[in-house]
């Protein structure tokens, strides 16, 4: 075992901090040591957050976090927010907010941008899952920003992904009906105190009973800011925890992640070959000083590659 790894797993944090900055640069070793992580895997629940900007999701977060404290489960939190170049903007936000949580020997929550991303964002936060899960926390919390493909392959990752919708979201409902049942496992509205939130709520519950297909899919109302409802949240998430859809899935989603290995590997590989001195460095100079088709110089690298 890397003696990094070995450190990790004994329970220092600094050690996994710096597995951490491992999967942002991309360590050359890093496929070797995610293999020995990931054996130890499989004993946290993983549950993500996922909705508009604004809707509350770090907020929300901030208090569950709470409230799976006071039942003694340590809680790792992973903030993706793709929109964020390295950590400006929300997840600096987010860091503050939960700066009290920071004290705690029981919480670790890493903030994941779109910076060093070559291999993908949805990569990166397994990752970093993989990691928070092998280190021992009961609990990882994965918050990202949107509702779209991005963050269903962000959400993937997940055992059960709550959908947090506002008042104000009454349009997304509209529009996303499918794909957001394709996410959700437990939808909360949150921001309960504003006006509007009771027809939301209702519109959810139709939407939930014409199309979940027999599956319990939750509805509840918080109000993140004043620690409404969270324990009830927590409670929706620790039954469908202990209900079936995680097994229904792991075929799919093995797949899906062997897929987004593979992938990730050749992308960072050709990253690497593509600077001065690599092997593919002429192929992306001719690119850039002839303007080439990138669909040829594309089709000339994946040629490269042979399937044995
Ligand atoms: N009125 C109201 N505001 C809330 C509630 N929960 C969060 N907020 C506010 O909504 C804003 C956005 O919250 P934030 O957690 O950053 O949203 P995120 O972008 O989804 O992570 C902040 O100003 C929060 O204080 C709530 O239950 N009611
Ligand atoms: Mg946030």
């Amino acid at each position: 075992l890397d003696p990094l790894v070995k450190t990790m797993l004994s329970g220092d944090r600094r050690a996994l901090a710096r597995l951490m900055t491992y999967v942002d640069n991309r360590h050359e070793n890093l496929m070797d040591i995610m293999k020995d992580v990931y054996v130890r895997t499989g004993r946290a629940l993983r549950v993500g957050v996922t909705g508009p900007p604004g809707a509350g999701k770090s907020t929300l977060v901030d208090k569950l976090i709470t409230s799976f404290r006071k039942q003694g489960k340590t809680v790792g939190v992973v903030a993706v927010d793709p929109s964020s170049p390295f950590t400006g903007g929300a997840i600096l936000g987010d860091r503050i907010r939960m700066v009290e949580h920071a004290q705690d020997d029981g919480v670790f929550i890493r903030s994941l941008g779109s910076r060093g991303s070559h291999g993908g964002l949805s990569r990166a936060t397994r990752d970093i899952v993989t990691l928070m899960d092998a280190f021992g926390f009961d609990v990882v919390l994965i918050e990202t920003v949107g509702v779209g493909q991005t963050e269903l392959d962000v959400m993937n990752v997940a055992h059960i992904t709550s959908v947090v919708l506002v008042p104000e979201s009454g349009d997304t409902i509209q529009t996303m009906k499918a794909g957001l049942m394709e996410i959700a496992d437990l939808f909360i509205v949150n921001k309960a105190d504003r006006e509007g939130a009771d027809r939301i709520f209702m519109e959810l519950q139709v939407m939930v009973e014409m199309f979940s297909e027999g599956r319990d899919v939750p509805v509840l109302k918080t109000q993140a800011v004043k620690n409404i409802g969270i324990d009830e949240v927590v409670q929706a998430i620790q039954n469908l925890s202990a209900a079936t859809r995680q097994t229904a899935v792991k075929e799919g989603l093995l797949k899906e992640e062997v897929l987004d290995l593979v992938s990730g590997e050749i992308c960072a590989q050709v990253a690497q070959q593509s600077v001065d001195g690599g092997s593919l460095a002429a192929l992306f100079q001719d690119l850039n000083t002839n303007h080439r088709n990138p669909y040829v110089t594309a089709g000339e690298i994946l040629g490269r590659l042979s399937w044995k």
